[in-house]
């Protein structure tokens, strides 16, 4: 079956990589776009400053860009959401007020007790969390929200390693310029540079890193238990997050054994989901932002470098971080819902 699905915040550089995934898609039929004000009413051809390869699907270039608001889009079965936060935080939860079922990539949201935040292949049991958001909230509708792009590279290496037990882990991340959206990508001034900052990045990894993998009784949340600390930077890469981890787990793991979980773990059967979910590198320069970014449609998790060290196990990983990180993480959360019959 095949469900209508909007985009909020259609022009920007996620709610591109959205229409660029979902134009075709198995489950989703776009069928209606919003923006700014200032886009409104334009034909979206003429809206959007389209910077994907690839040309804009005539099936949404003569859709008319509609306002972020409930009143002005009809009636879709669910919306995708790439609204920046400070939008989101006050327009997503009207939306969900009038009976929209929202997936979400902004950040607003992401750490209330009674919202939903899925890694389909890590915690789709999470879902289940829908039911006490409608007693809590009243709404019709519902919310549910994929991680921060940097947070969704290294979580699913951390689900495979933790049945070692996880109790302490360290991440350097070194991330595109597309994560800042279309300002970053032109402020390639970045070329012979390194940020060691990037706002409230740190905070946001921790955090949600420990709730994605924390247990669900049917009722309530619970973070893991694992120590999760942050250290993010910018470099000048156009797409592709890589980051360096350091895990240290209850139970002694070999490099073999770390390998083996790694390749062995599980993923979901999902139109978007690839398979394996993780791929590992033997090569110690692997895995890279140009060469390993688009794997499988720019939906695999890319791990290598795996070493022991004195405490523990260490290596890379890398994702794409506006598909598999972003646009396709909310597509992957709308087909976990259409799957377990809330759309
Ligand atoms: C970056 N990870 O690379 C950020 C962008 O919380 O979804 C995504 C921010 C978020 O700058």
């Amino acid at each position: 079956m095949t469900h209508t699905v909007g985009i909020l915040g259609a022009t920007g550089a996620v709610g591109q990589r959205l229409i660029q995934l979902l134009d075709p898609h198995p489950d989703f039929e776009i069928s209606a776009l919003t923006a700014s004000s200032e886009s409104a009413g334009k034909p979206y051809r003429k809206a959007a400053k389209w910077r994907i390869s690839t040309p804009i699907p005539e099936s949404v270039a003569g859709i008319t860009v509609a306002e972020t608001d409930p009143d002005a889009i009809g009636d879709v079965d669910l919306l995708f959401s790439s609204l920046p936060s400070s939008v989101g935080e006050r327009v997503e939860p009207a939306f969900c007020e009038a009976g929209y079922v929202v997936s979400s990539n902004s950040s607003n949201q992401r750490m209330a007790e009674d919202v939903p935040l899925v890694i389909p292949e890590v915690n789709a049991d999470h879902l289940g969390l829908l039911e006490v958001q409608r007693d809590s909230r009243g709404w019709d509708g519902a919310m549910i929200k994929n991680p921060n792009c940097s947070t969704i590279t290294m979580v699913p290496t951390l689900a495979a390693l933790d049945t070692f037990g996880l109790s302490r882990v360290h991440v350097a991340t070194l991330q595109a310029v597309s994560g800042a959206g279309y300002d970053g990508v032109t402020s390639m001034e970045i070329i012979d540079n390194a940020i060691p900052h990037i706002g409230g990045e740190e905070e946001k990894m921790e955090s949600e890193s420990r709730k994605l993998l924390g247990g669900f009784d049917g009722a309530e949340l619970s973070m893991h238990d694992a120590t999760v600390s942050a250290s993010c930077n910018r470099i000048p890469t156009l797409d592709g997050h890589l980051e360096n981890v350091w895990a240290e787990t209850e139970e002694e793991a070999s490099v073999e054994d770390a390998r083996e979980a790694l390749e062995s773990y599980e993923g979901i059967d999902l139109p978007s989901s690839p398979d394996p979910l993780i791929e590992v590198f033997e090569e110690p320069e692997r895995p890279q932002p140009r060469l390993d970014r688009e794997r499988e449609d720019g939906m695999q998790i890319c791990a290598g470098g795996l070493r022991e060290n004195e405490t523990g196990l260490q290596y890379n990983c890398l994702a794409h971080n506006t598909l598999r990180g972003a646009a396709g993480a909310s597509v992957l959360n709308g087909e976990l819902l259409a799957k377990e019959g809330y759309l």
